[in-house]
């Protein structure tokens, strides 16, 4: 029989510096039976949010709230360039090491964002080699020092971030990157085999962004994604998933279609390839001042995204992009924050850490979804 280690009390375990939160919270600790993580286990979903070591170091609150409602834990800084690599010649694993060890002492499992992605990259990189030899050597080094260290331990790498990008105006819908500019779209290929490589068994996913709408636009991104896919998979590189982010707005929910999404959904798994939400949030963006409304429609949104995107078995799982309104990106986002200045409510719990209608909305998309 499982033996219950003793509980640390609160005010230990709140006081404890994320270095140290003894192990021996992490058998008690996780996804609590109320809470989302719970929740979509239930119906064999993988529930988590990303999180940073500063938020759970500054508030008890966020720890609190990230030890109840995740069953994953996607650290939102210490696994990109600018945390691992402070120069050019050194890695820097601390943040890294921490967030994971945050994350396994609570019995949570964790995502590796993201292996290579154009938008946060160290100042010292510049717009990195622009020979074939040069880009290829630092990938090789960076994925495979990366992958390798953390190999066995995580769920899954958002492999390579972003690629496509129909704005750039290639006939193949890709984005015109440095790693593109320096090897061609081989980069990608590239990536994903010297992942599988290092860590064979994480689930490796091609992530991107404004997918999930039914304009003219996303489904340019959608035609080229999946374009993308098709390729690589013919060419036999190893790709488990593709990361669906769901930045998503309020405001524009006259553009969101289920059957559109679920379409693309049903394509994808046609591949053979799993689907992952990976960055949920819903800005309130273009929505009158009130509260009450705001955060009504941002829990209508919620809902409605994950009720199409959870009727269909290829999606495994579901990551938000914040918990707590207090710390969001979409206030220092010129796309995601409001025009007249009020602070965003993008995120399941306030400012203060209460939970919102948001969080309603979500638990109850988890108990309506069928089981997969
Ligand atoms: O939310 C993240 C923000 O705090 C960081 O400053 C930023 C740059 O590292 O990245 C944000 O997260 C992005 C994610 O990594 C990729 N998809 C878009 C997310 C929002 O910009």
């Amino acid at each position: 029989m499982h033996m219950r280690q003793p509980r640390p009390t609160r005010r230990q375990l709140l006081a404890t510096p994320l270095a140290l939160v003894p192990a021996s919270t992490a058998s008690t600790a996780r996804a609590s039976a109320a809470g989302l993580g719970a929740l979509a286990a239930q119906r064999g979903v993988i529930f988590g949010s990303t999180l940073t070591r500063g938020q759970v170091e500054e508030s008890p609150e966020m720890l609190r709230i990230a030890t109840d409602d995740m069953a994953m834990i996607v650290p939102g800084f210490e696994f990109k360039w600018p945390a691992l690599r402070p120069s050019a010649g050194a890695f820097d694993f601390s943040g890294a090491d921490a967030m994971l060890r945050f994350a396994e002492q609570r019995g949570q499992a964790a995502r590796g964002h993201a292996l290579v992605w154009h938008g946060a990259l160290p100042a010292w990189f510049g717009d990195g080699p622009a020979d074939a030899a040069g880009m290829h050597a630092l990938l090789r080094r960076h994925i495979g020092t990366v992958a390798g260290r953390y190999a066995g331990r995580l769920h899954s790498w958002d492999v390579v971030n972003e690629p496509v990008e129909p704005w750039d105006g290639r006939p193949d819908g890709l984005r015109a990157s440095p790693f593109l500019r320096a090897l061609g779209p081989d980069y990608i290929d590239l990536s994903f085999r010297l992942a599988a490589a290092a860590d064979p068994a994480a689930r490796l996913t091609l992530n991107e962004y404004g997918l999930e709408l039914a304009t003219a636009e996303q489904e340019a991104r959608r035609t080229a994604l999946l374009a993308l896919l098709e390729g690589m998979l013919r060419r036999g590189v190893p790709v488990h998933a593709i990361g669906i982010q769901a930045h998503l707005a309020a405001a524009a929910s006259a553009d969101f279609d289920p059957a559109v999404l679920r379409r693309f959904i049903r394509r994808v798994a046609g591949l053979g390839l799993d689907c992952y939400v990976t960055e949920l949030d819903v800005t309130d963006r273009g929505l009158p001042a009130g509260i009450a409304a705001r955060d009504a429609a941002v829990a209508r949104t919620y809902r409605g995204f994950l009720e199409a995107v959870l009727a269909e078995p290829a999606v495994k799982l579901v990551v938000l992009w914040g918990i707590s309104d207090r710390y969001t990106w979409m206030n220092d986002s010129r796309f995601a924050r409001r025009e007249d200045g009020l602070p965003v409510r993008p995120h399941p719990y306030d400012n203060e850490f209460r939970p919102k209608p948001a969080w309603h909305a979500i638990a109850g998309a988890l108990r309506a979804a069928p089981p997969r």
